[in-house]
């Protein structure tokens, strides 16, 4: 291996050791495996998983490592590393949605979904370390569902495709949880690969693994984390979804993705009279304008035009700005500062209201760019911006 591969090695290896040592400590006995599931930024397609529509994300270098060892007894015990105090148990006949808020509430849905299928699945003892930062808008929720879901299936042999986890865990998070996502952050832990972005249409999960080697063409790709906190499960989030769906029942069809780019105005003029809502007008826009993004982001990527991508990052940010109204100030002016120091794009991503926007540049200008975004943040008085360099990841696998 090269000195990365081996650093990278050295380093997964680390991980495992940590998390099954803190295991030991916790419970007083050994593991029966350990498992990690990364985080994700999304490249474009943002809101359009559920609206059946096209994402493009790739899962980060941050992970959820995760020791698990069955219990015969059917208690859930969980621990987590990063939150002080013992372990949370809870007999699985006991797990009701809604029941308990807070991180718990994401592994104890997905043995919860499991059970739902219903699938065969018992206790088990759980202790993880997260390195996803969480309130980012980079899923570390879904890695946290998607870890517990692939140690639950393997401590049980449920033989559960990547697919069908993520569909539990998404199910989990809307019925348990009580947040309506889509389908995006669950796939991209479970089924995302190094080196590639995953283009994955969201209505029957078709998927293409795109090749994505940034270094290699001189362009890098960083994440800003904004560090303003996003709780995507007050009601913004849901209240989008809901303005999506009045606009699809309002143009008869099953799901925005129905809409062609060719056929939006006379969509827009149609619902003009039908609805005059202009939050549901916006967002129809917003998603059907999105849904073309993301073709143009894949076109240009097999024909090996990487920079031009960036023109339609910056569009998609406009998009959610001004059509979907999800953006907050500290995302545009991550966005604004790093196009007027040079970027190629730049867009806020995942769910928005806060957390992370990511940026297109010229490897030579990375410094550059970064400095001026800190430099802007520092002097509109927001906290310290986090940045680092987004690397495309494994997904979900056992270490
Ligand atoms: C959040 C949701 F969890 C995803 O399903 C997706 O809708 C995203 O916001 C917006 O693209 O991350």
């Amino acid at each position: 291996p090269n000195v990365s591969d081996q650093t990278r090695q050295d380093a997964a290896e680390g991980a495992r050791e940590d998390v099954r040592e803190g295991f030991k400590a916790v419970y007083g006995r050994t593991p029966d495996g350990v498992w990690a599931a990364p985080g994700r930024v999304n490249l474009i397609g943002e809101h359009t998983d559920y609206n059946d529509g096209f994402v493009m994300p790739l899962a980060l270098p941050h992970t959820v490592h995760l020791a698990a060892a069955r219990r015969d007894d059917g208690i859930v015990r969980l621990h987590s590393g990063d939150v002080p105090g013992a372990a949370y148990q809870v007999p699985l006949d006991a797990l009701t949605p809604g029941r308990d808020g807070g991180w718990a509430a994401y592994p104890s849905g997905v043995a919860w979904a499991l059970r739902e299928a219903p699938l065969p699945v018992g206790g088990a003892d759980i202790h993880l370390a997260s390195t996803v930062p969480t309130g980012a808008g980079l899923s570390s929720s879904a890695a946290l569902e998607v870890a517990t879901g692939a140690a639950l299936s393997e401590l049980y042999g449920l033989g559960l495709s990547r697919e069908l986890l993520a569909r539990l865990c998404q199910q989990a998070e809307n019925d348990f949880v009580g947040m309506p996502c889509g389908i995006m952050d669950q796939m991209a832990s479970a089924c995302c690969t190094e080196g590639h972005v995953l283009h994955l249409d969201t209505r029957d999960l078709a998927q293409r693994q795109v090749p994505f080697d940034l270094a290699a063409e001189g362009l890098r790709m960083l994440v800003v984390d904004t560090r303003v906190k996003h709780t995507l499960a007050d009601g913004a989030y849901a209240g989008r979804r809901r303005a999506c769906e009045a606009g699809a029942a309002a143009l008869g069809v099953p799901a925005l993705r129905d809409v062609s780019h060719e056929e939006l105005d006379a969509a827009l003029a149609r619902l003009d009279e039908s609805l005059d809502d202009p939050e549901v007008r916006g967002c129809v826009r917003h998603v059907v304008t999105e849904n073309r993004r993301v073709e143009e982001t894949i076109a240009l990527l097999d024909a090996g035009r990487t920079r031009e991508v960036g023109p339609v990052l910056s569009a998609g940010h406009a998009s959610l700005r001004d059509d979907f109204r999800v953006s907050c100030r500290e995302l545009d002016l991550v966005v604004d500062t790093a196009l007027s120091t040079g970027a190629l794009g730049a867009r806020m991503t995942g769910g928005g209201f806060g957390g992370s926007a990511l940026v297109l540049v010229e490897e030579s200008d990375t410094e550059k760019v970064g400095a001026a975004v800190t430099s802007a943040f520092a002097s509109a008085g927001h906290l310290a911006p986090h940045l680092f360099e987004a690397v495309p990841s494994a997904g979900v696998r056992r270490l």
